[in-house]
């Protein structure tokens, strides 16, 4: 097994000056603070505080991204979008079978995130990490006959929305409904790579609201204990269902809390998909050197309601043109062609976008027109069938067992399990 690396978040001395530091990417502070009021028998909120006439910020030159890879990253973006926009009409045609999600304002997080992984590295996506997803490499064909029960979604239609993965080739955990289940199971996913003797980046969200669970306490401050190579996102899009984030926390920032797991923490604007993007790849090498989790908040703003039964009446206003203006997607797109660095023509961005719509349109015919499941398939994928739960390691045997092997003709033993698990 690899050595583990000593923590690298400063431990004070009794007595000391305790200074910690957060490292903060964003160009602007946005701050209000929200009013409850009744209106009727419905509870909403106004805006008390904040300045909501503030200018857009710039996009934040990023230090690592290379002009195709931003490039890529928008056009992700824009898929992403562009394929909501499809799942939204399809479930107005009654054409999905139960809800849908919309990661609105988010695509610029979903997707920068992803990006910043290697392909041979993991992810746990959350209900709005649909651009995440994508950039995993399923398609928008996989995600819209996923939400249409079709046969050939990636659960053969055994289930709607989003509880899908790929655990051979994309290297996706499902989503966990639970919320913040899926800290512990990406901590395990690093902590079973560097058994097999490598550090990865093992990629995760959480929610504002989410975060506030046990079990994210849990699993984080285990990933941190062990150096695993964690990287946390928590969106903080300002509301958890109808409750404002003021009403979930105490702290200024999320982020903050990393302080108290001794781990670097991080805030980015999180509709800014350079700041995401140089964030995450900061904390993915900081993975694969081994040197354990980091907490990246990215706080921007949920677009819609929770899911399309929602229509989000409670949330102010104001507070939605507020964040219109800083629109992911329209922000990236006006740095690359008209401001800052006039990497796309105006021709080049318009035939980008007809592609993405031609192969969505493509992608959206072909799940629409593919079948529902049999009825006499139901019952079959149930119960575990013979090989369908092999379990081959993906990086090594593990170092024990490559021990093993040298000991006694490649088997090890159940005395062989790793060292510090017993
Ligand atoms: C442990 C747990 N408690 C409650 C829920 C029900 N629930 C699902 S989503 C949600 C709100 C989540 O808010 P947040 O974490 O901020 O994520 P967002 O929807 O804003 O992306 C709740 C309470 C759940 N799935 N799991
Ligand atoms: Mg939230």
């Amino acid at each position: 097994m690899l050595p583990l690396p000593a923590p690298s978040a400063p431990s004070p001395q009794p007595g000391s000056n305790r200074t910690y530091t957060v490292l903060d990417y964003r160009l602007e502070k946005p701050s209000f603070t929200l009013r409850q009021v009744r209106v009727g028998d419905e509870t909403r909120y106004e805006v008390e505080s904040g300045d909501l006439s503030a200018p857009v910020p710039p996009i934040r030159e990023s230090k690592y991204l290379s002009k195709e890879q931003a490039i890529e990253i928008y056009r992700w973006m824009l898929l992403n979008r562009r394929m909501e926009t499809a799942l939204e009409n399809l479930y107005k045609q009654g054409k999905v079978v139960g809800g849908v999600y919309f990661g609105l304002g988010q695509e610029g997080c979903s997707c920068a995130s992803a990006y910043a992984l290697r392909a041979d590295e993991w992810m746990g996506p959350m209900i709005r990490n649909q651009g995440a997803l994508l950039v995993r490499g399923f398609s928008p064909r996989d995600i819209m006959m996923q939400y249409m029960a079709r046969s050939g979604s990636p659960t053969k239609g055994r289930d709607a929305s989003s509880h899908f993965g790929d655990i051979k080739t994309r290297n996706v955990v499902a989503p966990i409904s639970t919320l913040g289940d899926l800290i512990p199971v990406l901590a395990g996913v690093a902590l079973g790579a560097r058994l097999q003797g490598k550090n990865i980046a093992a990629m995760t969200y959480i929610g504002d609201g989410g975060q506030s669970t046990g079990v994210t306490y849990e699993g984080l401050n285990f990933a941190a204990v062990q150096n695993l190579g964690l990287v946390l996102i928590v969106e903080n899009n300002l509301w958890g269902y109808s409750t404002p984030s003021d009403m979930q926390f105490r702290v200024k920032d999320l982020a903050e809390r990393a302080i108290a797991y001794g781990i670097p923490g991080v805030i980015v604007d999180g509709t800014d998909a350079c700041q995401v993007y140089d964030a995450c790849h900061e904390a993915c090498e900081r993975a694969r050197r081994g040197e354990g989790p980091t907490l990246i908040e990215a706080k921007m703003m949920r677009m819609k309601g929770h899911a399309i039964h929602d229509a989000a009446e409670y949330v102010p206003k104001p507070l939605l043109e507020y964040w219109k203006k800083r629109d992911p997607i329209a922000r990236l797109q006006d740095y690359l062609v008209n401001k800052k660095k006039k990497w796309l023509t105006v021709e080049a961005n318009a035939a980008l976008i007809a592609d993405v719509e031609r192969q969505l349109e493509a992608d959206r015919n072909f799940a629409v027109n593919s079948p529902m499941p049999a009825p006499e398939s139901a019952a079959g994928g149930v119960y575990c069938e013979a090989g369908c739960h092999e379990i081959r390691p993906k990086y090594a045997m593990p170092e024990d067992a490559r021990a093993a092997a040298g000991r006694n003709s490649g088997t090890p033993k159940p005395s062989d399990a790793p060292v510090h698990l017993k």
